[in-house]
């Protein structure tokens, strides 16, 4: 049987990597083989381009390129990773997807859902997250924690607005599909946040246990 696909997603410092693992955990406990993987990357050719990316010394890069530098990284991903591991039947966990290209490029650069669209669908095919876990916080707070971990690469580099525009767009598409999605308010202490999740997943029939 084909397995799920999930994604986290959230803006900078919403708790997507603390909560991976208790996400695992859920998802194996409910008698799941899991595959994680992450956004841009995945694969030897889209970490390097996350390398690229995320590169605070890089020459300016227009947000058209960076969408399609993002796309192109996810291309490989699914063909190389994502497709092979739901085909087996295996359940796979991205840390970020498609939902973070119609937050940061469609929202945060101002290019629009039209285009992000477009790619996807040319990109996808069919393929979309059978459950997207948004972990909403306000930038302020997200950034205060993500600056904890030092340099800032060239993404988090960007103003305020940037990032509640980027948070805005999420919150928009959770909102207009809760069943697919599970929104989720990230601001409180990370056991608080991952009982939240088991709690959504348990209502939407994807594990056992409501508790
Ligand atoms: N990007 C894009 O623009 N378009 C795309 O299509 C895709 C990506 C796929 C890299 O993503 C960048 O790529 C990202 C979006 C862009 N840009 N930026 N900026 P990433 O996911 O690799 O990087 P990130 O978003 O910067 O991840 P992050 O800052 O590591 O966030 P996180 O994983 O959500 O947070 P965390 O590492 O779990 O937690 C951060 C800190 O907060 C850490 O010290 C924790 O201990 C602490 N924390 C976590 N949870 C809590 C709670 N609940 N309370 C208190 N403290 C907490």
């Amino acid at each position: 049987m084909r397995g799920r696909f999930l994604t986290l997603e959230g803006i900078e410092g919403a708790g997507k990597s603390t909560q991976m693992e208790a996400l695992v955990a859920e998802v194996e406990g409910a008698g799941h083989r899991v595959r994680t993987t992450r956004e841009p990357g995945g694969t030897g050719l889209g970490e390097r381009l996350r390398g690229l990316l995320l590169d605070p010394d890089l020459p300016p890069m227009i947000p058209e390129v960076e969408l399609l530098l993002m796309f192109a990284a996810r291309a490989q991903h699914i063909a190389e990773v994502i497709e092979p591991a739901l085909d087996a039947g295996a359940w796979v966990i991205s840390d970020r997807f498609t939902d973070a290209s119609f937050a940061y490029q469609g929202g945060g650069r101002g290019l629009g859902d039209a285009r992000v669209a477009a790619l996807e669908a040319w990109v996808q095919g069919e393929l979309r997250p059978d459950l997207v876990i948004l972990l909403d916080i306000d930038p302020e707070t997200g950034l205060q924690r993500a600056v904890q971990r030092g340099r800032r690469d060239r993404i988090e580099r960007e103003a305020m607005d940037f990032f509640q525009r980027a948070r805005e767009a999420y919150r928009r598409r959770a909102e207009a599909d809760p069943e697919r999605y599970l929104l989720v308010d990230a601001t409180a202490d990370p056991d608080t946040v991952a009982q939240r999740i088991r709690t959504g997943l348990a209502q939407r029939g994807l594990t056992g246990a409501m508790s």
